[in-house]
């Protein structure tokens, strides 16, 4: 067994929305459950405030990036592993389109792509579900370029853009993009949507849930019987989409809608599984616009999508995300074309990680 009492090198980083640790696939253990335990242990996991750890105490930023070189198309692949902050558990079931905006900008910090002058475009195997994803970098002179002027909701100020692009989200995690067959479900007697262009989600009007779709994080954090009410939403939608038994697992999320307030086109909260989102996630937002694009899902009729072009800004409690979402409905089902978003990302610190020692001493 590898020792790490030396550390690991690891970059943290801030990617979309969410925040991270960066690796190179070779600075980790290839056992997938020797690096997992070294994961938990990097972040501080298992425990509420994951104090002995660099995770953030919740799952926005208790997140892994795990970067390697591409092969044929691909320049590079990730692998995105959701560290749990309350339980000794690492989930490699799902995307994060978020973490994902830091993928090229690390490679290229590492000497895994070599930066074009001006700008890089990478293309990236989503080792998790398949499927490719490239984005497009500020690298002027050959470096990673972190300032720029562009804003992201829920980050303060702004930073260089991270163009993302996506193909083949459809049925990332279920294999189908509607993956129980029906546009809509009826689970606890609620009318239900479940999708999966790139994120499993269940889709819920807001107001079926007793809710008006516009409370604040705090306000969602704290309502247990809502939480509860998405939960046995959640783990019924899971066998329903072939995902089993979800009781430990981060998907699907699920999003409950409402019209939107702000000039977006929906309104959105979502809980990733259970715990709500500060904002959404980015292939969380390209599912759920994805639902409401759809005829008879239960979205539409509380969306306001624009007449003509694929842009759509989604609201959330900290603004609004906007991502591109082409959808081909003259087949049935419906057949995902593309989707894009323009993140930010930013180097926060780089160097060597110490994890907690196992408890039998070793490391
Ligand atoms: O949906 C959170 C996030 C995400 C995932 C989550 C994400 C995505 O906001 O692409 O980015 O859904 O757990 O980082």
């Amino acid at each position: 067994m590898a020792r790490f009492d030396d550390g690991v090198r690891c970059m943290l980083m801030r990617g979309g929305t969410s925040k991270g640790a960066y690796f190179l696939a070779g600075d980790l253990p290839a056992d997938p459950e020797e690096r997992d335990d070294l994961l938990l242990r990097v972040m501080g996991s298992p425990d509420p405030r994951q104090i002995d750890g660099i995770g953030g105490a919740h799952s926005l930023t208790s997140k892994v990036a795990v970067v390697s070189p591409g092969s044929g198309s691909a320049d590079l692949e990730y692998l995105f592993l959701q560290v749990d902050v309350d339980e000794a558990a690492v989930s490699a079931r799902q995307n994060c389109g978020n973490l994902l905006a830091g993928v090229g900008p690390f490679a290229v910090e590492r000497g895994l792509v070599r930066a074009g002058d001006g700008h890089t475009d990478v293309r990236i195997r989503l080792v998790n579900t398949g499927g490719i994803a490239t984005a497009r970098f500020a690298t002027p002179g050959g470096k990673v370029d972190y300032a720029g002027g562009t804003a992201i909701s829920g980050v303060p100020g702004t930073a260089a853009a991270v163009v993302l692009g996506f193909e083949d989200t459809a049925g990332s995690s279920t294999g189908r993009l509607l993956p129980t067959g029906n546009e809509v479900d009826v689970i606890d007697g609620i009318r239900v949507t479940c999708v999966d262009n790139g994120m499993p989600v269940v889709v819920a009007a807001a107001e079926d849930l007793g809710i008006t779709g516009y409370e604040s994080y705090e306000a969602l954090a704290s309502d247990a019987g809502l939480l509860r009410r998405v939960q046995s939403l959640r783990m019924q939608a899971g066998k329903l989409m072939g995902l089993g038994d979800v009781a430990a697992e981060s998907v699907p999320k699920t999003t409950l809608v409402a019209p939107p307030r702000e000039g977006g086109a929906l309104c959105t909260r979502t809980f990733i599984p259970v715990r709500p989102h500060t904002a959404i996630g980015v292939l969380g937002a390209v599912s759920v616009v994805t639902a409401a694009l759809l005829e008879n899902g239960v979205a539409g009729r509380y969306a306001r999508l624009p007449r003509t072009g694929s842009r759509v800004a989604v609201e959330h409690p900290t603004g609004q995300l906007e991502v591109e979402v082409e959808l081909d409905l003259s087949t049935s089902p419906p057949t995902a074309v593309r989707a894009a978003n323009v993140r930010t990302a930013r180097k926060l610190f780089d160097g060597t990680v110490y994890p907690r020692p196992r408890a039998d001493g070793g490391w």
